[in-house]
């Protein structure tokens, strides 16, 4: 298998609930490198920008406002297999739909706040890992 980056984001109702650690730890304990991280706040601009491809549906507005609405974490990540094994470990969008022991169904309130996002594909991770990070703030970590 190949080793993937794929981007995450800690959205404001992670960083609202205070589980930056306690999701952080999960990722890593699933064997996902953090490569890049920082805390920042979307304006409406950034959140309309990073979901582009959502503008014509009728959530749109309400994604906008919420991932505007607080501080949130965007992070790289590498592992083997990254893009689907994240998506596996957060669950499904709906967190009524998401699997047992998953962040997702553990933490989200509803659809709309789900915690976290990951990328769904290869090329979009590195399109999106780059709406957040310049090449020098992505370090190496094989530890
Ligand atoms: P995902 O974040 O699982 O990739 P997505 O790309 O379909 O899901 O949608 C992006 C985000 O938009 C999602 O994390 C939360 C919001 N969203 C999606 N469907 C929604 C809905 N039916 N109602 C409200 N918000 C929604
Ligand atoms: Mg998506």
């Amino acid at each position: 298998m190949a080793v993937e980056r794929t981007l995450t984001i800690l959205k404001p109702d992670c960083v609202r609930k205070n589980l930056i650690g306690e999701v952080t730890r999960r990722i890593q304990e699933a064997g996902f490198k953090v490569v890049a991280m920082k805390m920042t706040r979307l304006t409406k601009e950034t959140a309309g920008g990073f979901y582009a491809v959502h503008k014509e549906r009728p959530f749109f507005g309400e994604l906008v406002e919420f991932m505007s609405s607080g501080p949130c974490v965007p992070m790289i990540l590498e592992k083997e297999n990254a893009i689907e094994d994240f998506r596996t470990l957060i669950g499904a969008t709906n967190p009524d739909e998401a699997d047992e022991g998953t962040i997702r169904a553990d933490f989200a309130d509803s659809v709309g706040e789900n915690m976290v996002h990951g990328s769904d594909s290869v090329e979009n991770g590195k399109i999106e890992a780059a709406y957040f990070f310049t090449e020098s703030e992505v370090v190496a970590n094989k530890a």
